[in-house]
């Protein structure tokens, strides 16, 4: 019997899972599906921990997130075309869900399809080698409560293992004598731990934008963001500033690229990740930068090198479960044998084409749309059910504005469901004042 093995069990590879199970329920014939999930939960990203560092087990925590989440985009954008938040939830909700409504969400629609069966968790992959004469791949993995390594052979192998969680720390001068905390963004958990404290960012993407309102939110003294490019541009409320580029820290001084300086009580790098697969050998690892369309992925999903070899979710994401799940219905149209893949030097220049278009792209819409119609050309290839793409990027451009317009105040906006057509409800609080985020408080209609 053909086998798969699917490393990771956050949204990538669950999508991958219900892609196989939606084709079982039509009675398609599918291989055996083995998932290895070195977390205890499923949920990936989205299963938070008070841990930081290593694990029990001495494994590198997967969990960037933290205490007081919310979605940075509307969920309209990211539902799934198979599941609506409507149908788990049993009523419309709000357009930005806290992390605990979220991880609710994307485990429903596993719980569901009945797929937990295949998992196996608490169990890092450690290698993952190809026999190139028996066309198998060896995956070796490591089961943590019992503490036996073991080996299994495989024909196909699906890496969806995140690239959010291995931090890219770059050094600044005096870092090493600073006298304050100094963490990376992969680490932090509470901003209640910033409180009253002058709080220095260093990034002007996501995570900076979000840890600052975070900590600005929860009462911290002052908020300054150091950016390299630009500035993010937003307009911030009166003890949240942004400044060019951190040159070196003395003490407790920060000093900027333009000749200013400021005291701070803590500098979080809010610096990004890195593509990082210690589990894969060099002829089928990933190298990229966070990007939107990283090289040597025909479809975003095939490994060139390897075609039995498939990456989900390792584009930079506008697009995040419903591009999953794109990826993950094509990979396992493939596999099924439903779609025949072209010749080696088709492919490449399939992918390269979108690679030069990705190069010329100027701005965030312009971002979005590429990435809308990508999901568009995976979508129409198999049976995923189809959804109102430009729809969705209209929503991310509405986003866009309203965050323009409002920083601390745009997740107070609500969109219509791109799936099921219902106008979501406005939160009874707005974001700035609602500090429980448990999904009691989130789900109340009053
Ligand atoms: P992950 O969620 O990272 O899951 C990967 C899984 O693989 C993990 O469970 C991990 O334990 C497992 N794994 C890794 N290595 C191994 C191994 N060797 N062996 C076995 N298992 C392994 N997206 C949104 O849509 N909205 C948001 O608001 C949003 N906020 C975010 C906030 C933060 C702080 C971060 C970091 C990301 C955010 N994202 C958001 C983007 C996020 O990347 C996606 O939502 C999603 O979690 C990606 O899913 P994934 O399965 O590709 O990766
Ligand atoms: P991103 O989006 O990859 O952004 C990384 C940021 O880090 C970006 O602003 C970079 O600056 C900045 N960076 C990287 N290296 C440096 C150095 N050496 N000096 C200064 N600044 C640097 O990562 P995020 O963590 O923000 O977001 C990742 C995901 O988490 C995202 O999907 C969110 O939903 C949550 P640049 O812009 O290149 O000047």
């Amino acid at each position: 019997m053909t086998r798969v093995a699917v490393i990771g069990a956050g949204p990538s590879g669950l999508a991958a899972l219900r892609a196989f199970q939606s084709a079982a329920k039509k009675k398609a014939k599918i291989p055996e599906i083995v998932c290895f999930e070195k977390q205890d939960d499923w949920g990936g990203l989205w299963k938070y921990t008070w841990r930081t560092g290593l694990d029990e087990y001495g494994e590198p925590v997967h969990c960037s997130m933290y205490r007081y989440l919310w979605s940075n985009g509307p969920k309209e954008g990211l539902e799934f075309a198979d599941y609506s938040f409507e149908e788990h939830f049993g009523k419309p909700i709000p357009s930005y869900p806290p992390r605990a409504v979220l991880w609710d969400y994307i485990v429903g629609r596993v719980k569901k399809a009945g797929v937990r069966k295949w998992i196996r968790f608490n169990s890092p992959v450690r290698m993952v080698t190809y026999d190139k004469k028996k066309k198998k791949f060896h995956v070796t993995a490591h089961d943590r409560p019992k503490d036996r390594m073991y080996t299994e052979e495989f024909d196909h192998v699906i890496c969806a293992s995140g690239h959010f969680s291995t931090p890219n720390t770059p050094f600044f001068e005096g870092l090493d004598s600073f006298n304050g905390r100094v963490l990376h963004a992969h680490d932090f958990r509470d901003a209640l731990e910033f409180k009253g404290k002058d709080v220095l960012i260093v990034g002007r993407s996501y995570s900076a934008e979000d840890i600052g309102s975070q900590c600005w939110k929860y009462g911290a003294k002052s908020v300054t963001t150091t950016y390299r490019s630009k500035p993010m541009g937003f307009k911030w409320p009166k003890n949240f500033e942004e400044r060019p580029l951190l040159q070196k820290v003395e003490g407790k001084t920060a000093y900027f690229k333009d000749g200013s300086t400021k005291e701070v009580d803590a500098i979080i790098l809010c610096t990004g990740y890195q593509h990082y697969f210690p589990f894969l050998p060099e002829d089928l690892r990933l190298k990229t930068t966070n990007r939107l369309w990283p090289a040597n992925l025909y479809k975003g999903v095939v490994w060139q090198d390897n075609p039995r070899f498939f990456y989900i979710g390792m584009q930079d994401q506008f697009y995040t479960f419903n591009m999953f799940d794109a990826q993950a219905w094509y990979v396992r149209d493939i596999i099924l044998g439903r779609i025949k893949l072209p010749k080696p030097d088709a492919m490449k220049k399939d992918w390269k084409k979108w690679l030069k278009r990705e190069e010329k792209l100027q701005d965030a819409e312009q971002m979005i749309w590429f990435q809308g119609d990508y999901v568009k050309d995976l979508i129409q290839a198999t049976d995923y059910p189809t959804f109102d793409i430009e729809g969705v990027n209209k929503t991310f451009m509405e986003w866009e504005h309203h965050k323009m317009e409002d920083i601390m105040g745009f997740r107070n906006n609500a969109y219509r469901s791109l799936m099921t057509g219902t106008m979501s409800p406005k939160h009874h609080t707005p974001w700035k004042d609602a500090l429980d985020d448990s999904m009691e408080a989130y789900l109340q209609t009053k």
